[in-house]
């Protein structure tokens, strides 16, 4: 039989999606196409980010040479973009579709030459402060927790020197003066941010604190700025609700801004194991995700970071996954707010969070 005499192939019957023209990104899965963070747009320039004006743009810090134990969080940004379970973006508990409230960009890295704090620092300043100024909340991924000095720096010098708040979670105080011989270690930042005046002691306050350092003459400087603290044995004793309440109050105590810092090393290693120090005896992460999300309802917040997620350590990838609903509760509320200003309501299973439960 010749060729011309072969029947006319047939279309074979199918399952497969009748077109293969892309699909917007907001619907592809996580482990799709690029990994910007929520699969967000990447705006890496100031100029691109002053023309949109988006509500949040989230800036990866990749820095860890600050660290004392363990090295890893540079690969912290890279790992919350590609590699965090994304299931979907309705927020259950406030019932608000996040992205159709509030506008999340992507604002790459702040530069971080190998080796070269100063010129990191300097960069991660610009960075954010060059953000805030805009009027642009900056959520900020590490990186290792030094780099909270220049983020915290920059947010201060946009929002007023010294009229910032800053509620810090972690296992650690991090005010140490130097550490083997290093003014800008991951211990120090906290220090630098009050010597500076970028941040006032008195409203400085922390929550987790716990283990084997510092030592007491750190907390008798810590004590002499009029910085508080809440220990964990405070957290398990009273329980996290009235911690926060009590620490909010305290660190807008004559602030009208408020910068929140997350060291993934407040939960338990238990449920972060990948980062650089881990203490044991942390929070939980149904206790931490609720704060952040009571602390983005319920303050002027500015700017936020999620600190010390350092890959390497991880396992099955809880860490990024604890770090990436961080910024999620703080984007859930703040789309609350945008919608309540609009004046909408939560919608199915949504509750006002502000409203008794029915
Ligand atoms: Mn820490």
């Amino acid at each position: 039989m010749s060729a011309s005499h072969a029947p006319a192939p047939q279309a074979p019957a199918s399952a497969e999606p009748a077109s293969q023209a892309p699909v917007p990104a907001d619907d592809t899965p996580g482990y799709e196409g690029l990994a910007t963070f929520c699969h967000r747009p990447w705006m890496p320039t100031l100029d691109d980010l002053a023309a949109r004006r988006p509500d949040v743009a989230v800036i990866g810090a990749p820095f860890d040479i600050g660290t004392t134990h363990r090295p890893g969080a540079r690969f912290g940004p890279r790992a919350l973009r590609a590699l965090a379970y994304e299931p979907g973006t309705y927020h259950l508990d406030l019932g608000v579709e996040i992205f159709d409230w509030l506008d999340v960009v992507d604002a790459g890295d702040a530069r971080c030459p190998i080796g070269q704090t100063e010129a990191s620092h300097r960069n991660i300043r610009a960075k954010v402060g060059g953000v805030a100024g805009l009027g642009i909340i900056p959520v900020i991924i590490g990186g290792d927790h030094s780099i909270t000095w220049p983020a915290a720096s920059g947010v201060a010098e946009a929002v007023g020197w010294g009229e910032l708040g800053l509620l810090h979670f972690d296992a650690h105080a991090d005010t140490a003066d130097i550490i083997d011989g290093n003014l800008a270690s991951h211990g120090t930042p906290m220090r630098r941010l009050i010597e500076s005046g970028a941040v006032r002691g008195r409203n400085f306050v922390q929550v987790g604190l716990r283990g084997y350092w510092p030592p007491p003459d750190v907390f008798d400087w810590m004590r002499k700025q009029d910085m508080r603290w809440h220990l964990m044995d405070e957290v398990w004793e009273r329980g996290s609700h009235a911690v926060v309440t009590d620490a909010i109050a305290q660190a807008l105590d004559g602030c009208r801004a408020l910068y929140l810092s997350v060291d993934i090393d407040v939960l338990d290693p238990g449920f972060a194991p990948g980062t650089g120090t881990p203490e044991p005896g942390g929070m939980t992460p149904v206790d931490l995700l609720r704060a952040v999300r009571r602390i983005a309802l319920d303050t002027p917040l500015v700017a936020a970071d999620i600190v010390e997620v350092a890959p390497p350590y991880d396992h099955a990838d809880s860490t990024v996954n604890n770090a990436h609903r961080v910024a999620l509760e703080v984007f859930a509320a703040l789309a609350h707010h945008r919608r309540a200003a609009a004046g909408e309501t939560p919608g199915l299973p949504g509750h006002d969070p502000h409203a008794k439960r029915p």
